[in-house]
C-alpha cells in the first residue's frame, strides 16, 4: 500500500497552517514536539509512517519541507518547542531579493521559483529518494500573496514535470473578502494561481478565509479572529481530512481512494469542506445524544460548509460527490439508515449524470486525545458552486485589468515585461472552468465534456 506523503509548506500562510498541521498530528500520534514517541504512546495500530520517517536514533521527523522568501514565519518556528522536529536539511530560506519575500507580486515569486530551482529540487528529490512508496505531495499556500502563490505556481509545474506518477493535492487558503485587504493586486495573484491549480493539481482543498472568519466570529463568538485561531480550524480540517490515511481501515486507505470517488472528471477537482460539531456547539452536545444521522444532516446545512459560496437548494447548481468522514462511537447499521433518510428527504440534489451518493468512512481517531463529543463528522465534497468563487476573483481581476492597474510590479518580471498574455490565458482557463462547473450541472455534461475535448484537440 503505497501511501507515503511529502508535504510541501509554502510562504507566511503554507507554513503557518503547516506549523499547526504538525503540531496536530505530533499530539494525536504520541509524538513529542522533539520527535520522540511518548511513553504513553507504546506502538500502536496507526501509521505514522504516511507523514512521518523515522531517523537512526528512531525519533520521527515530518516529510515535509518549509520554503519561504523571507525569513520571518520559518525563523518563529525554529523558535518553537517544535525547532527540533523538522529536518533542518529541509528548510529553505531564500537569500535571493534580500530575503524580502515576494512582496504580495506573483511575477516575483514565480521568477524567483526559476532562480531557485536546483536548490529547492535538490531538497525534494533527497525527499522523495528516501521514501520507500512515494504516493504524492501535498502543498500548503495562500493563492492571494506573492510566495505561496507565485513560488506555489512555479513548484505545482515543476512537480508535474518531475513527477508525472505522483498525485498532487494542495490546501490552497482563498483571501478574505470581507476585510478590505491592502494587497491591491490580490485578484492578479489569485487568478494566476488558479491557473495552475487547475491545470497541475490532482485535488484542491479549498480553505476559504471568508467563511473560516464568518464561522470564528459568528459561531464560536471570537471577534477579530486571529490567524492562529482560524488555523485550528484549518489543522481541524487537515487532520480529520487524512484521518483515514494515518488509522487505516478497509477503506479510503490511500491518497488515491480518498479523491478518486470524489472527482469523476479531471479538472473538477476542487473540494469544500464542512465540519460539525464545531466545539461551541454545546447546546447540541446537551440536549440530546449524538447520532451519526445528527451529523450526516447537519452537515448538508450550508452554515457548516466552510466556503463562502451560497450552496441553498434553489439555485441548479448541486453536489458531484460528497465522502463524509465519521469519528467517534458509531453504529455501522445507523450509517446506511441514515443514508436512506437522506436519500428519502431528498436533502441532498446532485448531478444528473452519475451516481448520485453520499460516501461514508467510519474512522477511527486518536486514543490520545480526548473529545467532547460522542460523534463528529467532516465532509469533504465536490459541489458545482465552488465556481462562485472563481466567478468573483474573474470580476475582481477584469475591474482590476480594465484600469490597467498596478502592473508595473508585473511588467518589471522577464513573462510580463512584453506581453500580458499570461494574464489572458490565465484568464480563459478559469473562465473554461466555470463554465465546466455550470455545464456539470446538466444531463449533457458528459457529452459537454467530449465536444470540449475533441475542440481542444483540433485547436
Ligand atoms: N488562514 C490563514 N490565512 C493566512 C495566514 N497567513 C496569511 N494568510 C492569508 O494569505 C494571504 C497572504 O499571503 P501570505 O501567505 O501572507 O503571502 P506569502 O505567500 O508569504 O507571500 P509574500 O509575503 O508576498 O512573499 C492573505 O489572504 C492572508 O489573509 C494564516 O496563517 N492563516
Ligand atoms: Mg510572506
Amino acid at each position: 500500500m503505497p501511501c507515503e506523503i511529502i508535504t510541501l509548506q509554502l510562504g507566511q500562510c503554507g507554513n503557518q497552517i503547516g506549523f499547526e498541521f504538525w503540531k496536530k498530528l505530533c499530539s494525536e500520534h504520541g509524538i513529542s514536539p522533539e520527535g520522540t514517541l511518548e511513553d504513553y504512546a507504546t506502538e500502536g495500530t496507526d501509521r505514522k509512517d504516511v507523514f512521518f520517517y523515522q531517523a537512526d536514533d528512531e525519533h520521527y521527523i515530518p516529510r515535509s519541507v518549509l520554503l519561504d522568501l523571507e525569513p520571518r514565519v520559518i525563523h518563529t518556528i525554529m523558535n518553537s518547542p517544535y525547532a527540533k522536529l523538522y529536518n533542518p536539511e529541509n528548510i529553505y530560506m531564500s537569500k535571493q531579493g534580500g530575503g524580502g519575500g515576494a512582496g504580495n507580486n506573483w511575477a516575483s515569486g514565480y521568477s524567483q521559483g526559476e532562480r531557485i530551482y536546483d536548490e529547492v529540487f535538490d531538497i525534494i528529490d533527497r525527499e522523495a529518494d528516501g521514501s520507500d512508496s512515494l504516493e504524492g505531495f501535498v502543498l500548503c499556500h495562500s493563492i492571494a500573496g506573492g510566495t505561496g502563490s507565485g513560488l506555489g505556481s512555479y513548484i505545482l509545474e515543476r512537480l508535474n514535470d518531475r513527477f508525472p506518477k505522483k498525485l498532487v493535492q494542495t490546501y490552497s487558503v482563498f483571501p478574505n473578502q470581507d476585510e478590505i485587504s491592502d494587497v491591491v493586486v490580490q485578484p492578479y495573484n489569485s487568478l494566476l494561481t488558479l491557473r495552475r491549480l487547475t491545470q497541475s493539481a490532482d485535488c484542491v482543498v479549498v480553505l476559504d478565509n471568508t467563511a473560516l472568519n464568518r464561522i470564528a466570529t459568528d459561531r464560536l463568538h471570537l471577534s477579530n479572529p486571529s490567524f492562529s485561531q482560524i488555523n485550528s480550524l484549518v489543522s481541524n480540517i487537515m487532520s480529520v481530512s487524512t484521518a483515514t490515511l494515518r488509522y487505516p481501515s478497509y477503506m479510503n486507505n490511500d491518497l488515491i481512494g480518498l479523491i478518486a470517488p470524489l472527482i469523476p472528471t479531471p479538472r473538477l477537482h476542487f473540494l469544500m469542506t464542512g465540519y460539525t460539531p464545531l466545539t461551541t456547539d454545546q447546546e447540541v452536545a446537551s440536549v440530546r445524544k449524538t447520532t451519526v444521522l445528527d451529523v450526516m444532516r447537519r452537515l448538508l446545512q450550508p452554515k457548516n460548509m466552510m466556503v463562502s459560496a451560497p450552496l441553498d437548494r434553489n439555485t441548479q447548481h448541486c453536489y458531484i460527490s460528497i465522502l463524509n468522514i465519521i469519528q467517534g462511537e458509531v453504529d455501522p447499521t445507523q450509517v446506511h439508515k441514515s443514508l436512506q433518510r437522506i436519500r428519502e428527504r431528498k436533502m441532498a440534489q446532485f448531478i444528473p449524470w452519475g451516481p448520485a451518493s453520499i460516501q461514508v468512512a467510519l474512522s477511527k481517531k486518536s486514543p490520545y486525545i480526548q473529545s467532547a463529543h460522542r460523534v463528529s463528522g467532516l465532509m469533504l465534497a465536490n459541489h458545482t458552486n465552488i465556481s462562485a468563487l472563481f466567478e468573483r476573483t474573474l470580476k475582481q481581476y477584469d475591474k482590476l485589468r480594465k484600469r490597467e492597474a498596478f502592473l508595473e510590479q508585473f511588467r518589471k518580471e522577464n513573462m510580463f515585461a512584453e506581453n500580458l498574455d499570461e494574464l489572458d490565458d490565465s484568464r480563459e482557463v478559469v473562465q473554461h472552468l466555470v463554465e465546466e462547473y455550470v455545464a456539470a450541472t446538466t444531463p449533457d455534461y458528459l457529452s459537454w465534456g467530449l465536444n470540449q475535448a475533441s475542440t481542444e484537440s483540433q485547436s
